[in-house]
């Protein structure tokens, strides 16, 4: 028992310390212990992403201050005690028509940036480079079809995963991670070979579904060399928390490098499992 009201003090004090410093503490490219804000951006529209909701997040803190002082301002100045013969007022034109036009107005200041993200997530700039993923349950297959090679990604199990220095993340790292090289465009074109899934990668800003008989496709911009880790997110199963997405970012010269390497090991080591029927048709 001690114990555990030792804990809860210490989060009573560490707790705001880390709500400040969040935004610092986040972890580029995988989540962080005690993280409380979003994963560090390494893409342009993560960029757009966070700046949009700390935008929000200045509208949301002054309605919710504001409406806490109207509620006080009643309990105090409108209670049986201080306010014993309530006035009979019912209609106040000004006050009705601020009431409508304001939140309005609030609304469309949301909305125009909103919009105007939305269109720059949707619209895919001419891309440097493809990659498709193929999710499967319960791994991705990822698929370059301008070097014309596919590969299974699958979840590294935790004594696999020990062996490698440094110890990568558990149920987030793969032994077969997505390539990419760093400032190039790529477009990320998704499907479901058997069910709904979901390609999720939080430092690109990028979630889109990946759906069975229909092509889905976003696009990012990796602006910093890394690893960058994702998850399915669309619950499809039984190993849904398995099916992790590992995204290494690299310079051109290593991009190359792997391209080459790449091709060579995975035609003669072709994914396993229903990618090819599931796709047939659909490939670009
Ligand atoms: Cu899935």
């Amino acid at each position: 028992m001690l114990a555990l009201l030792r804990v809860i003090a210490a989060a009573a004090f560490v707790g705001p310390a880390l709500v400040i410093g969040g935004t610092a503490r986040a972890g580029l490219g995988q989540p962080s212990e005690w993280q409380t804000g979003l994963q560090q951006s390494a893409s342009p529209v993560m960029d757009n992403l966070v700046a949009f909701h700390n935008f929000l997040l200045v509208i949301i803190t002054l309605i919710t201050i504001f409406v806490l002082a109207l509620l006080v301002a009643v309990i105090v100045k409108f209670n049986a005690r201080a306010n014993a013969r309530p006035a009979r007022t019912t209609h106040n034109t000004l006050l009705e028509v601020l009431w409508t036009v304001v939140p309005v107005m609030i609304l469309v200041v949301i909305a125009i940036p909103s919009f105007r993200l939305l269109f720059f997530q949707q619209n895919v700039p001419p891309a440097d480079l493809t990659v498709k993923a193929t999710g499967k349950q319960w791994y991705w297959s990822y698929s370059y079809p301008d070097a014309k090679f596919e590969f299974d990604s699958i979840m590294l199990q935790d004594a696999d995963r020990r062996k490698i220095e440094p110890e990568p993340p558990r149920l987030l790292a793969v032994d077969n991670a997505m390539v990419v090289p760093v400032n190039k465009v790529v477009r990320v074109q998704t499907i479901g070979a058997d069910v709904i899934h979901s390609f999720a990668v939080p430092s690109f800003g990028i979630k889109i579904d990946a759906v069975p008989g229909r092509l889905n496709e976003t696009w990012f911009k990796a602006t910093r060399e890394g690893i960058y880790y994702g998850q399915c997110s669309e619950l499809c199963g039984k190993d849904h928390a398995f099916m992790p997405i590992e995204v290494r970012v690299v310079s051109d010269q290593a991009y190359t490098a792997w391209l080459e390497e790449a091709k060579k090991k995975y035609a003669a080591n072709p994914p396993r499992g229903s990618g090819a029927i599931a796709t047939a048709g659909l490939a670009p």
